[in-house]
């Protein structure tokens, strides 16, 4: 039986995208996330993978400075709801204000899946991943929904993970990281440059 978020499983795998497109306090762009794994640690995840770091252009085009993304697998006793609170501490203590959707941003923590989670339940996760384009930069979910509802659009999330979890298989479309990653046009892979 699927786990659809009544007592979820403790303990399962994390996995969370990393960008900043915005330098803050004299930092360059990889010493932030560099400094957000540490800061991962010290929060009490215990680490078990980070990706090569990578050069992204912003999405949406022309919407802002290129991105460095990254991709840790974690693992912590946490439920997803606990480790997104822990996630948004972080961002927090590294300066990001939430102005503008899909604007720059110091340092952004996306939790993109726990485990075979779908959160909060199916239906809502179907609703997010299935809305129409022209309306994904308008709106967004008011709690969390499990996995990203956009992971397999996004190639400066999927070449990351694909460095840390490639055989994770999404629970929904039944493809692993290697497979979404393919399946997206090779344009879009070639622009995320390992650094
Ligand atoms: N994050 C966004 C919006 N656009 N573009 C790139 N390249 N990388 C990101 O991490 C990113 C983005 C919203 O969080
Ligand atoms: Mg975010
Ligand atoms: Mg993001």
């Amino acid at each position: 039986m699927r786990n659809e978020g009544v007592g979820v499983k403790a303990g399962t795998l994390q996995m969370v995208a990393l960008g900043a497109n915005l330098s803050s306090s004299g930092c360059t762009l990889e010493q932030v996330l560099a400094r957000a794994v540490i800061a991962l640690a010290q929060h009490g995840f215990a680490i078990r993978a980070v990706s090569r770091f990578f050069r992204t252009p912003c999405f949406p085009k022309g919407a802002g400075p290129d991105y460095i993304n990254a991709a840790v697998v974690l693992r912590s006793l946490w439920t997803p709801v606990q480790v997104l609170e822990r996630l948004h501490l972080i961002e927090a203590d590294f300066g990001r204000e939430r102005v503008q959707r899909w604007g720059q941003r110091t340092l952004d923590l996306d939790l993109i899946a726990a485990g075979q989670n779908v959160l909060p339940d199916r239906a809502t996760y179907q609703h997010w991943a299935s809305l129409d384009p022209a309306l994904q930069a308008q709106a967004a979910p008011g709690g969390l929904v499990l996995p990203h509802p956009r992971v397999q659009d996004r190639a400066f999330v999927l070449v990351p993970l694909a460095d840390v979890a490639p055989d994770w298989v999404h629970p929904v479309l039944r493809k692993s990281v290697r497979e979404m990653l393919s399946d997206l046009p090779e344009a879009e892979r070639a622009g995320v440059t390992a650094i």
